[in-house]
């Protein structure tokens, strides 16, 4: 029996590191390519035990050279492009780079399959950022897109650079247009992993504040263990497509926040301080995702609760900061 093989750039990062996990049960031999960093990135991987598991590519996806190489080396089938400087607050400070590796960096990745496997299936991480200034209550596949970001307007590129090369090349490449999705692995950047982290520390006595910025804010927060189960799906069907991931639920900043304290006895009200230097120079207000084409094509639901995803992260940075 032939063992499937996987790439995944952005393995280091929350969703790779899933994805990889996921992938290995399934039996697929999975490569990842690996950035050139001064500092470890290997901690998420080695939190779920498949550091040793993976096969690391060294690479880049400004470098289309590195991937040519990737896809050569791994042998791969299934291509996942998750790579990307994906904080949306950093974009409008490095606008350019930003472009570079989650606009072109998409492309090279698309350049790489079509050179290298054009019979590989590609797999791009889309985003609800995409949808910015909503011109719809909840958005779907049809939805018009309005990016409020830098990081929005490079998603818009690698999203449209995804279906040109599905029509133009006949590439099996789909689009998940994924709600956003966090874990015990998200980067402490993002908001829910900052308040988790914050309230743990609050609840150990390591601080006795948390700065925030927009709390009236709404998302559609799900979680990642759920959704890379849906970018697998969507390689396995024999057309590509593009696919909204969201639970289908919207909370503010407010009412997660409001989870996360309650989870150790704290109130909110005590340690929470609105800092402007957090808000953004243009904000997505709200979103809400439809994910019923993913319901009804790929069989895909989200299974965990927020109260349950926020729960799960508070108890993990307990445990973090308790060891
Ligand atoms: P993440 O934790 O920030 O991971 C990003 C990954 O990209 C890291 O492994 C990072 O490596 C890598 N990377 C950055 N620059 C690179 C470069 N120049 N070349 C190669 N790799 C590079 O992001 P995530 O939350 O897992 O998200 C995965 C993907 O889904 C991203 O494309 C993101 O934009 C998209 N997305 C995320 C969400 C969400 O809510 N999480 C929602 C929709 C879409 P280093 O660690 O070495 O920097
Ligand atoms: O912000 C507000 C902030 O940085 C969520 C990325 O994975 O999901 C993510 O992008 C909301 C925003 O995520 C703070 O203004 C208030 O309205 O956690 P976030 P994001 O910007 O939605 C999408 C789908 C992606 O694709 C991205 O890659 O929370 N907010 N106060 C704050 N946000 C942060 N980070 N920090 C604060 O202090």
């Amino acid at each position: 029996m032939s063992t499937k093989s996987a790439l995944i750039t952005g393995i280091t990062g929350q969703d790779g590191a899933y994805l990889a996990e996921w992938l290995l049960r399934k039996g697929y031999a999975v490569s990842g390519l690996l950035p050139r960093r001064s500092t470890d990135t290997l901690w998420r991987l080695r939190e779920l035990g498949i550091e040793r598991e993976v096969r690391l590519l060294d690479g880049d996806l400004t470098d289309l050279s590195s991937l040519i190489r990737a896809m050569e080396v791994s042998k791969a089938s299934e291509v996942y492009n998750l790579g990307a400087q994906s904080f949306v607050g950093s974009s409008w400070q490095q606008p350019i780079l930003t472009a570079q590796v989650d606009g072109v960096g998409a492309l090279n990745v698309l350049e790489a399959v079509r050179i290298v496997n054009p019979q590989a299936r590609f797999y791009q991480a889309s985003t609800s950022e995409m949808f910015g200034l909503i011109q719809a209550e909840m958005q779907d596949e049809r939805t018009p897109f309005y990016p409020r970001s830098p990081y929005g307007v490079a998603k818009l590129m690698a999203h449209w650079a995804t279906v040109n090369y599905r029509e133009s090349f006949g590439l099996h490449a789909s689009s998940g247009i994924l709600f956003n999705h966090e874990s015990p692995l998200r980067g402490i950047e993002f908001v829910t992993r900052k308040v988790t982290d914050a309230v743990a520390r609050v609840r150990l006595g390591k601080a006795s504040e948390l700065r925030l910025g927009n709390i009236d804010a709404k998302r559609d927060w799900g979680f990642a263990g759920d959704y890379v189960e849906a970018m697998w799906l969507m390689q396995q069907q024999p057309e590509a497509d593009d696919y909204v991931i969201a639970t289908g639920q919207t909370t503010t900043v407010r009412d997660m926040c409001r989870i996360a304290f309650g989870h150790v006895g704290l109130s909110m009200d005590d340690h929470l301080v609105i800092d402007p230097a957090f808000f953004r120079p243009a904000e997505v207000e709200v979103l809400l995702g439809n994910p019923a084409k993913a319901k009804a094509k790929l069989g895909w639901a989200p299974k965990t609760s927020l109260e349950q995803l926020i729960t799960m992260m508070v108890d993990a940075d307990l445990r973090r900061l308790a060891s």
